[in-house]
């Protein structure tokens, strides 16, 4: 079977996110159509946009642990979970099997990291394919948000991907997005800490800077990182194939 690739699908490209619960619906159907195309190994994880970051924000609820109004925890599940709904139900109408997956009922436990990654290769091998999202989830000390980014990179490290793809409403990464038309085509890990990100409003856990400090984590562990537009499906394709995607390719380090 060949290696399953993990596509990051960044909120910006299935919400509007800046208009409260707000979905993107053409972004939504390139991200479904292209999953379809592509039909080998895949694991999706999906952001939150504008479901989750702005009760997130109104409640105070980051990725630190923290013991928020029970209200807080309820609202915001109930709007990523809406959010869930409407991703799962457009790409498995476009013929793709997915397993659907919540964060913490899945790869929260260290004790059973073999049991996992055999159990979601074996879903693979079936051809279903896994998907989460970023999420509430509780703690020993309250409740947090996990970022899709982060669980990511967790799925990185257990499952060794071929590839990583992260798919958002820009092309690429860029030196500095103000000033930069084009994004850098391919940086090695070591690179990136020194680069210029715009600052970000109303995204709790960090936008493209989080998206980076992650990048560093999963290319660290010797898997490349593609950024690209996921608003353009070709692009999309071309990137969890492996093909160059007119985006960013991050080199993962050569691991011994
Ligand atoms: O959009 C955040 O996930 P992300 C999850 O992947 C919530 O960072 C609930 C804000």
């Amino acid at each position: 079977m060949e290696r399953v690739v993990i596509l990051k699908v960044g909120g910006s490209v299935i919400t509007e996110k800046d208009k409260p619960f707000t979905v993107r619906t053409e972004g939504i159907q390139v991200v479904a159509e292209a999953i379809a195309e592509y039909s080998k190994p895949l694991f999706v994880v999906h952001g939150a946009g504008s479901f989750g970051h702005f009760l997130a924000k109104k409640y105070g609820l980051s990725r630190k642990p923290s013991n928020v109004k029970p209200e807080a925890v309820s609202e915001i599940r109930a709007s990523v979970l809406k959010l869930n709904s409407i991703v799962v139900d457009a790409i498995q109408s476009k013929g793709v099997n997915l397993y659907w997956l919540q964060p913490y009922a899945f790869y929260r436990d260290e004790r059973s990291r073999e049991k996992l990654a055999s159990l979601l290769m074996k879903l693979i091998e079936k051809g279903v394919s896994p998907l989460s999202f970023g999420d509430v989830i509780p703690t020993e000390d309250g409740f947090r948000i996990i970022s899709g980014d982060e669980i990511v990179r967790d799925l990185a490290s257990l499952l060794k991907p071929s590839r990583v793809v992260f798919a958002t409403n820009v092309d690429g990464i860029y030196r500095n997005f103000r000033t930069d038309k084009k994004p850098i085509q391919e940086i090695l890990v070591e690179d990136i800490k020194a680069l210029v990100f715009r600052p970000v409003r109303d995204d709790v856990t960090g936008g493209m800077k989080g998206k980076l400090v992650e990048t560093i984590r999963i290319a660290e562990i010797g898997v490349n990182v593609l950024f690209t537009n996921g608003l353009k499906k070709e692009r999309l394709i071309k990137a969890l194939k492996g093909k160059d995607p007119d985006g960013t390719l991050v080199k993962g380090r050569v691991v011994a």
